[in-house]
C-alpha cells in the first residue's frame, strides 16, 4: 500500500464487473489507491480489469485485489479493517433480472443481505468512510414513468425486491448510525463491457456476428419494453460525484430518453446495413414472469446538485457497442 496520508483509498466491491472496471479506471486516474474485492473462481474473472493490473510488489502500484465474497461477513470485516478505505463503492451483486427469477434466494442473499453485511462490517470495524449503494431503477418496477427520487417503489422481480431492501438498509445506516451512505438510483447503463446476456450487448454482438456471416438469427424475448439506456463510463463519474458532495443523499442517474428494445435492435442492425426484422426470432424463454414495461428517469436532482448530465444517448450507444464488437471480431 502507498504510505502517504494524502492519498485517498477506495474499496470497490464488484470491481470485475462492467461498472467496477470503469470506476477503477476513473479513481486511478484521479490518484486514488484502489482496492477491489474479487471472488475466487476456477477460471479468470478479471478480464475487464486486466489492463489496469499492477504487480503489487511494484512500489508505484495503486491497484490491489483481495479475495472476498458478499456472503462472507467475517472476511468483509477483516478487509475493511485492513484497508480502512475513505470511500466504499458497493457494486457487487447478482445483477441479472431474468436469472433472479430462477435463483431468488441466492439473489436475496447476495444482492440484498450482502449490502447489510457490508454496512455492518463498516460499523464493526469502526471506521469513518463514505458508502455508495448501487441502487437501481428496477426498484420502480411497475410504477409508471417518469421516475425520480420521490417515485414510489414497486419492484417486479426478486432482483428488484432485493435492491429495495439494500436501498432502505443504506438509508437506515445513514439515519440510525450517522453513516455517510448514498443511494445512486441508476437507470440502465451499457458499454462494450456489458455482460453478454444483457439485451444491448446481446443485440450489438448479434448484429456484428450476423453481418460477418457467423450467425443468421438471434433469439429474443419482449421487444416492446421501454428502457432509458445511458453510457456506463458517464455513470461511474456520477457515483464518484455523489460521494464528494458535502452531505449524503440519494440521486437518480438517467438520460431521460425512452427507446424500446425493438428501437435498440433497429439501431444495432442498421449500423451494419441490415434489417433487424430479418434476423430476430422469438423465444419465450427470455420472457420474465413479471416484466417492467417502462423505465424513463428524471435526473434533474443530480444535474442541479452534482452538475451531472448524461451525454451519450441510445442511438450513439448502439453505434459504440456495435463498432466495438466489429473491432473485436477483426482482431
Ligand atoms: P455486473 O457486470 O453484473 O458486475 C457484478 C459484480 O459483482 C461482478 O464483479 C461480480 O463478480 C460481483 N459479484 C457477484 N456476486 C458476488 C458475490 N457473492 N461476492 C462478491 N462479488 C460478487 O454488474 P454492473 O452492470 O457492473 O452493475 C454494478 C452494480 O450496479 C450492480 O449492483 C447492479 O445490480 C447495479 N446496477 C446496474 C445497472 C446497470 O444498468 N448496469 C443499473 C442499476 C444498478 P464476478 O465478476 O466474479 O461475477
Ligand atoms: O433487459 C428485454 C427484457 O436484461 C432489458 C440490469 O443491469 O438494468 C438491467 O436490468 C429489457 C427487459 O436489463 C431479451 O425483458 C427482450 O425488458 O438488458 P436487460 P434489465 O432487466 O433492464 C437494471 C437497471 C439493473 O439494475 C439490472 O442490474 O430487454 N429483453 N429480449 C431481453 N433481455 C435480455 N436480457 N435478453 C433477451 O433476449
Amino acid at each position: 500500500m502507498t504510505d502517504t496520508s494524502q492519498t485517498k483509498r477506495a474499496l470497490i466491491t464488484g470491481i470485475t464487473g462492467q461498472d467496477g472496471s470503469y470506476l477503477a479506471e476513473l479513481l486511478l486516474d484521479k490518484g486514488y489507491e484502489v482496492h477491489g474485492i474479487i471472488r475466487r473462481a476456477s477460471t479468470f474473472n478479471t478480464g475487464r480489469i486486466e489492463h489496469l493490473y499492477q504487480d503489487p510488489h511494484d512500489s508505484e502500484a495503486r491497484l490491489f485485489l483481495h479475495y472476498g465474497d458478499l456472503t462472507d461477513s467475517s472476511r468483509l470485516v477483516t478487509l475493511i479493517d485492513k484497508v480502512a478505505p475513505h470511500e466504499i463503492y458497493h457494486l457487487a451483486a447478482q445483477s441479472h433480472v431474468r436469472v433472479s427469477f430462477d435463483e431468488p434466494e441466492f439473489t436475496g442473499n447476495t444482492t440484498g443481505v450482502g449490502t447489510t453485511r457490508l454496512l455492518e462490517a463498516i460499523r464493526m470495524a469502526g471506521i469513518e468512510t463514505r458508502f455508495y449503494q448501487a441502487s437501481s431503477s428496477e426498484m420502480f418496477g411497475a410504477t409508471p414513468p417518469p421516475q425520480s427520487e420521490t417515485t414510489p417503489f414497486y419492484p417486479r422481480s426478486p432482483y428488484g425486491a432485493a435492491k429495495v431492501y439494500g436501498y432502505w438498509m443504506a438509508r437506515n445506516y445513514r439515519e440510525a448510525h450517522g453513516m455517510f451512505a448514498v443511494n445512486g438510483i441508476l437507470f440502465n447503463h451499457e458499454s462494450p463491457r456489458r455482460g453478454e446476456t444483457f439485451v444491448t450487448r446481446k443485440l450489438a454482438r448479434a448484429a456484428a456476428r450476423i453481418s460477418m456471416g457467423l450467425e443468421k438469427y438471434v433469439y429474443m424475448g419482449n421487444l416492446d419494453a421501454v428502457r432509458d439506456w445511458g453510457y456506463a463510463p458517464e455513470y461511474v463519474e456520477g457515483m464518484w460525484r455523489m460521494l464528494q458532495h458535502h452531505e449524503p443523499d440519494d440521486y437518480v442517474l438517467a438520460t431521460g430518453t425512452a427507446y424500446t428494445v425493438r428501437d435498440f435492435a433497429d439501431h444495432c442492425f442498421a449500423r451494419v446495413d441490415l434489417d433487424y426484422r430479418d434476423h430476430i426470432r422469438f423465444d419465450e424463454g427470455y420472457l420474465r414472469p413479471t416484466e417492467v414495461d417502462a423505465l424513463i428517469g428524471d435526473a434533474s436532482k443530480a444535474e442541479n446538485a452534482l452538475g451531472w448530465k448524461a451525454e451519450t444517448l441510445p442511438p450513439q450507444l448502439a453505434d459504440i457497442m456495435v463498432t466495438a464488437e466489429l473491432q473485436d471480431l477483426q482482431k
